[in-house]
């Protein structure tokens, strides 16, 4: 970040904190592996209700390349999880798997692979409490078992 950018950002965020003297925002931190078994090493994150914005990190622990065993985490209302992983099977490595500008994706990550690590942060804004949100990886095949539940609030 340049001097200029951290000068504008401190500005904002001072101008920010006298209008809004309550919100304060609240990074979360997630994390989740994937193997060389199709595998993810959970099945449930969960989000406080006070983040106000999540950082998820996945780490590929296996020694596959990306071409044959790469993951990505995905994370969709459930209700769209399967038609978005067809979607992105169609939309190819070239673009993670992802189906691209696509409303229905909340949060994704590029697809890694073996010894690989990365992450996404998103604003918690686009949750509901309560909602019903699956996470997945949609490499072609994977989604039918590497998948969970995100839970908010
Ligand atoms: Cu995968």
């Amino acid at each position: 970040m340049t001097i200029s950018k951290i000068l504008v950002s401190t500005v904002l965020l001072g101008a920010l904190s006298v209008f809004a003297p309550l919100t304060h925002a609240k990074t979360c931190e997630l994390s989740i592996e994937g193997n060389d078994a199709m595998q993810f090493n959970k099945q449930t994150l969960e989000v406080a209700a006070d983040c106000t914005e999540v950082t998820l990190t996945l780490t590929h622990v296996g020694k596959l390349p990306a071409a044959a065993m790469g993951h990505n985490w995905v994370l969709t209302e459930t209700s769209a999880f399967q038609a978005v992983a067809a979607a992105g099977t169609s939309a190819g490595l070239p673009n993670n798997y992802v189906p691209k500008d696509d409303q229905r994706v909340i949060a994704h990550t590029k697809i890694i692979g073996g010894g690989e690590t990365t992450s996404v942060t998103f604003s918690t804004s686009q949750l509901k409490k309560g909602g019903d949100y699956t996470f997945f990886c949609s490499f072609p095949g994977h989604w039918s078992v590497m998948k969970g539940k995100l839970i908010f609030g």
